[in-house]
């Protein structure tokens, strides 16, 4: 009895399992395509066939979709008849035609000759997903390029225009492009080549067989800088009014090329402290396009102890990007400076004084952060006065990270010779005592030479005396 009632209980989870499935089946939607985004046919090529296509996880027995037409540079009535019809699908048929109706007027278009219309898929029953619009581009019969026009290099774009695509080589900004020249139903008495590159007015004159800028795919703020237009004018009457046809077309140079960026070498930096300054010349990216852009970290950056990636990429204006990697490491500084103190220094104690003041010179100092340090000293050289004797002083160098190192040596201090000043006094003595004993001689010079002189001047007043007696006499 329960064997029976757990198998049915299994056969009812299992038709639930079953039921599930199929209800997940069933809600599967299914989608509706054009099979091509493009149609081109030829204005006097009768109806062109357009196919729909319906795909999906679950295909229904029967389904519908509404396809329907709407005017682009093609015009109902003038150069198509209008499309609204509904397609329908069979449990075997998942492909269905659209037969679109093109008018072979007598009207010749301007420009490229190319004039196209929208077909528009909508209303799926049951609902269903709807692929993107289809272009029916047809080709002007009517127009004085014989066809040639656009030339048959180029290709019809899902928005109509017929574009000739290139792509640059090597390290060119470049593409040469070549397309077959032009013939015309009746005589052209003047042709000429104008390009509107970039948005620009037109300005330049291209040529078929010119070098064509590349036109980026980036950064472009409106469509035309993403190809450009060639237009090619026909005068077939100069006067008394010029007529002119133009063909018009577009080519776009693309560049699949990615630049080159080249980074430094690793780098090894030894901290200050708990963190390190690295230092670095930021590479630059090249482009064969000559535009690229290059993010940047703006070094010196402080960085923590460890290991840093940097990446550099380079990007050119079509998208085409290269990178290189580098890395920092910042390690611990946990060396101590080397520091040389100076020779053993000596010197005598000042005049008058037990102590003197010695010159010397600082430590030299080196570490492997590379940045400079000052040593300090226990003592200051020509400020700290040393007593007679050796005396030993210390000079200690630290780095930023705090690791120190120690370095002596020897200040000798003799006592000056005639200490006290003995010497000079003596000498202003021995000074003073010259002059004085000059003095002396010269004073007692003078006073001889005085007396001299005085007992000469008595002997001649006594001489003058007796001549005078004699003649009285
Ligand atoms: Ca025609
Ligand atoms: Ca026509
Ligand atoms: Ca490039
Ligand atoms: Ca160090």
């Amino acid at each position: 009895m329960m064997v029976m009632a757990s198998l049915a209980l299994l056969a009812i989870a299992t038709a639930c399992l079953i039921l599930q499935m199929q209800t997940t089946l069933t809600n599967a939607a299914d989608v509706y395509s054009f099979e091509k985004a493009v149609y081109t046919v030829a204005e006097d090529a009768g109806p062109a066939t357009v196919y729909v296509k319906r795909t999906g996880p679950h295909d229904a027995a029967s389904s519908t979709v509404d396809v329907s037409s709407s005017d682009g540079t093609a015009v109902i009535g003038r150069d198509y008849v209008a499309v609204s019809t509904t397609l329908n699908f069979q449990m075997t048929n998942n492909r269905v035609t659209v037969d679109v109706q093109v008018i072979d007027n007598v009207m010749a278009s301007n420009g490229s000759g190319i004039h196209c219309f929208t077909l528009t898929l909508t209303n799926p029953n049951p609902s269903g997903t709807l692929g993107t619009n289809a272009q029916i581009c047809i080709t002007d019969n009517d127009n004085i390029f014989t066809g040639t026009c656009p030339p048959q290099e180029a290709v019809i774009e899902s928005n109509g225009e017929a574009v000739i695509e290139a792509n640059v080589t090597s390290d060119k900004a470049t593409a040469v492009i070549s397309w077959a020249e032009f013939s015309t139903f009746q005589p052209a008495l003047e042709t000429s080549y104008r390009c509107f590159p970039a948005g620009q007015p037109p300005s330049s004159e291209c040529r078929n067989g010119g070098a064509f800028p590349i036109t980026y795919t980036l950064n472009a703020s409106d469509q035309y800088n993403r190809r450009i237009k060639v237009q090619y004018t026909v005068a077939t009457q100069l006067t008394p009014t010029r007529v002119e046809h133009n063909c018009e077309f577009y080519v776009r140079v693309l560049d699949s090329i990615p630049p080159i960026i080249t980074c430094p070498a690793d780098l090894n930096v030894t901290a200050k402290g708990l963190n390190g300054t690295a230092v670095w010349t930021e590479p630059a990216g090249t482009d064969n396009s000559g535009v690229v852009t290059t993010n940047t970290y703006s070094p010196p950056l402080v960085l923590s102890i460890g290991s840093h990636l940097f990446t550099y990429t380079a990007e050119d204006s079509s998208g085409n990007a290269a990178s290189c990697i580098f890395n920092i490491t910042v390690t611990p500084d946990d060396v101590p400076p080397m520091i040389t103190c100076p020779a053993t220094a000596t010197g005598v104690t000042d005049p008058g004084l037990s102590t003197g003041k010695i010159k010397f010179p600082i430590a030299t100092v080196s570490d492997n952060s590379g940045l400079p340090i000052v040593p300090v000293a226990n003592a200051t050289s020509m400020v700290t006065r040393f007593p007679v004797g050796e005396t030993v002083v210390e000079f200690v160098a630290t780095d930023a990270s705090g690791n120190s190192a120690t370095c002596t040596f020897i200040v000798k201090v003799d006592v000056r010779k005639n200490a006290g000043g003995s010497s000079d006094r003596a000498v202003i003595i021995a000074i003073v005592c010259v002059i004085v004993a000059v003095l002396i001689v010269v004073v007692c010079a003078v006073i001889l030479y005085m007396k001299r002189r005085r007992r000469h001047a008595k002997y001649s007043q006594a001489s003058d005396g007796n001549r005078e007696m004699a003649e009285i006499d």
